[in-house]
C-alpha cells in the first residue's frame, strides 16, 4: 500500500562525510533533529565506494539496518517509498530546495556568482543527490543565520526551525549534509540501540561466532591502515579527536588524549591482549583490522594460554561491528569512529551493557 503523506514534512539528508563510523556518528544527532521536528525522516542510503573505487556506491539503509526498530522508535520512511509516494505529490522539480548552513563557493566561479549549495558539485554530493532522483535543485536554503544551526535542543532553537521553514511552505528539508554535530553528541549515543543490523549481516556474526570462536571471547579492532597516520598527527593531549569522547567523556571533563591511545604500537597491542584474555578467562580473540590484523603475532603473545586469534575471510566491516558488539570483552580505539560504533552498540544496545577498553588508554 502507498505510504500516506506526512502533513509535519520530511527531513532528507546527504550523510556525505566519511565512512560507516563518520556516517553512523551524523545519523545520531540528524535523527535527533528530525524527531524535535516532529517530520519524517528519509532513511538515507549508506555512502561507500567499490573496493579500490573513489567512485560513491549507494547501500539501501533496509540492506544495513532492520526497519522495526527504526520504525518504532523513529517516524520513518524508506527512500524508495519516498521516491514512489511522496515525491511525486509534494515534491515536484521546481521547489527542490537545498538546504545548507552558508553558500558554497565554486573554484571557477566569479564575483557575480549567484549563491548557492552547490548541492550536487563533487563527490559523493553529485552522486547522492542521482541517486535519489535529483537532477538539480530549482534553489538554495542558506539556514544558518535564521535558525543559528541544528541544535534544536530548546525550545527557542526549535522554534526558528517551525517558523521559518514550515512544513506546508517547506514540506522537504534536503540537507546537502547532515543536520547534525561531527562527532556525535554524548545526549544523543543512546540512540544507537535502534539501528540493528540487517538478518543477513546478524547472521553471519552469529555463525562465525558459533562456528570458529569459542566463549567467552575478546573482541578487538585494530585501525592501522595508512590513513590512520595522518589522523593522529593530529592528537592535541588536551583535546577531543573524532570519537575521543567514548573513552575520555566531553569537556567539562579533562581531556588527555595520547598518541598511544590513537596509533598504539605493537608492543601495547598484545601487551594489552594479554592482560584482558588473562583477566576475564577468554577462550578466543577476534580481530577486526582495516590493514593489519597481526594473527601471528597475537597468537605468539598468546603462546601460555590456550587462546587463538581469528579473523573473518572477506574482512566484511559490517559483519565484523556485529560481532564486536556481542564479544564478551572489546578493546577499541578510542579515536576511531569505528569502533565509536561498537562501543555505543555495547553500551546501549543490550538489557545489560557490555564494557569496552581502549587501546593506551587507563581507567583514571
Ligand atoms: O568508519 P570510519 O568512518 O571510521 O572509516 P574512522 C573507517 C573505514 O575503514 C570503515 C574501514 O568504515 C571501514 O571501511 N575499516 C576500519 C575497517 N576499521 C576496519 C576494520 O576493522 N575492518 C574492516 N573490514 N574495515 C575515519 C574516516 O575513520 O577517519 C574518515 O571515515 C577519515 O574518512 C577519518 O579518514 C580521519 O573514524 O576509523
Amino acid at each position: 500500500s502507498a505510504a500516506e503523506v506526512d502533513p509535519n514534512g520530511y527531513v532528507i539528508y546527504c550523510p556525505c562525510m566519511g565512512r560507516f563510523g563518520n556516517q553512523m556518528e551524523q545519523h545520531l544527532g540528524a535523527f535527533h533533529f528530525a524527531n524535535v521536528l516532529g517530520r519524517t525522516i528519509v532513511l538515507p542510503p549508506m555512502v561507500g565506494h567499490e573496493p579500490g573505487s573513489t567512485i560513491a556506491k549507494m547501500t539501501a539503509f533496509e540492506d544495513v539496518f532492520q526497519l522495526a526498530p527504526i520504525k518504532k522508535h523513529f517516524k520513518s520512511i524508506t527512500l524508495a517509498e519516498f521516491q514512489r509516494d511522496i515525491a511525486p505529490k509534494i515534491w515536484p522539480k521546481e521547489q527542490r530546495k537545498a538546504f545548507c548552513w552558508t553558500p558554497r563557493t565554486s573554484s571557477t566561479a566569479g564575483d557575480d556568482e549567484t549563491p548557492s549549495c552547490r548541492a550536487k558539485d563533487g563527490n559523493p554530493f553529485g552522486p547522492f543527490w542521482d541517486h535519489i532522483g535529483v537532477d538539480e535543485f530549482a534553489d538554495s536554503v542558506f539556514y544558518g543565520r535564521p535558525t543559528g544551526g541544528f541544535n534544536v535542543g530548546s525550545a527557542k532553537e526549535k522554534e526558528k526551525w517551525m517558523t521559518n521553514y514550515p512544513a506546508s511552505s517547506f514540506p522537504v528539508l534536503a540537507f546537502t549534509g547532515a543536520p547534525s554535530n561531527f562527532p556525535s553528541q554524548q545526549k544523543h549515543w543512546h540512540y544507537q540501540k535502534h539501528f540493528r543490523y540487517s538478518t543477513r549481516i546478524t547472521s553471519k556474526a552469529k555463525s562465525f561466532i558459533e562456528d570458529r570462536l569459542t566463549r567467552p571471547f575478546v573482541g578487538i579492532h585494530l585501525r592501522n591502515d595508512i590513513d590512520w597516520n595522518r589522523v593522529c598527527e593530529h592528537v592535541d593531549p588536551s583535546r577531543n579527536l573524532f570519537a575521543s569522547a567514548q573513552c575520555l567523556g566531553e569537556p567539562p571533563q579533562d581531556v588527555m588524549l595520547s598518541k598511544e591511545m590513537c596509533l598504539p604500537s605493537r608492543s601495547t597491542v598484545l601487551d594489552q591482549i594479554v592482560e584482558v584474555v588473562g583477566r576475564s578467562g577468554a577462550k578466543s580473540v577476534f580481530v577486526s583490522a582495516d590493514k593489519d590484523h597481526m594473527i601471528d603475532e597475537i597468537n605468539g603473545a598468546l603462546s601460555a594460554y590456550d587462546v587463538k586469534a581469528y579473523r573473518l575471510d572477506d574482512n566484511d566491516p559490517l559483519v565484523s561491528l556485529a560481532i564486536l558488539e556481542l564479544a564478551d570483552e572489546f578493546i577499541g580505539n578510542c579515536v576511531s569512529t569505528f569502533s565509536s560504533v561498537v562501543s555505543r552498540s555495547r553500551t546501549f544496545k543490550w538489557a545489560k551493557p557490555k564494557p569496552s577498553h581502549f587501546w593506551g588508554y587507563k581507567i583514571p
